[in-house]
């Protein structure tokens, strides 16, 4: 666990990061961002058919469509295979949630803070990723 954690330390520093923000105006003045790990293989590594990205959302913003994620070799719509809650970025405790469709609707899966799902195919998951929330508990 402890490795997959510094390897996703590892991750965030080397991709870049979309950013979509919902405000609020009672959280106006904290600003955090949340970032979810996904990978396009198993195991939250690289791979071979892959590769890995992060995407930060606000608190409680929708990143609303995978298919607009250039970066990391694109075309992450139903591509994620596993994924994590990088615990180490953030501040405090937090839930990522993965959506079938698009605008973070349809069928969901929660990665709580500090979760590494390293085969989504376990939780019926995978290759099915179109759109991404986080959000603090
Ligand atoms: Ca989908």
């Amino acid at each position: 666990m402890l490795v997959s954690f510094s390897f996703a330390l590892t991750l965030i520093a080397s991709v870049t990061a979309a950013v979509i923000e919902v405000r609020e105006p009672a959280l106006l003045e904290k600003r955090q961002v949340l970032t979810v790990i996904m990978c396009k293989d198993l195991n939250l590594q690289p791979g071979s058919t892959g590769g890995c990205t992060s995407v930060t959302t606000a608190n409680g913003g929708c990143y609303a469509d995978l298919r607009l994620l250039s970066q990391d070799g694109g075309n992450w719509n139903d591509k994620v295979t596993s994924a994590a809650v990088a615990s180490e970025v953030n501040d405090r405790s937090f839930s990522c949630y993965l959506f079938a469709d698009l605008n973070c609707t349809g069928r969901s899966l929660r990665i709580n803070f500090n979760e590494a799902i390293r085969d989504l195919r376990t939780r019926g998951f995978d290759d099915i990723t179109t759109s991404v929330k986080c959000q603090y508990n």
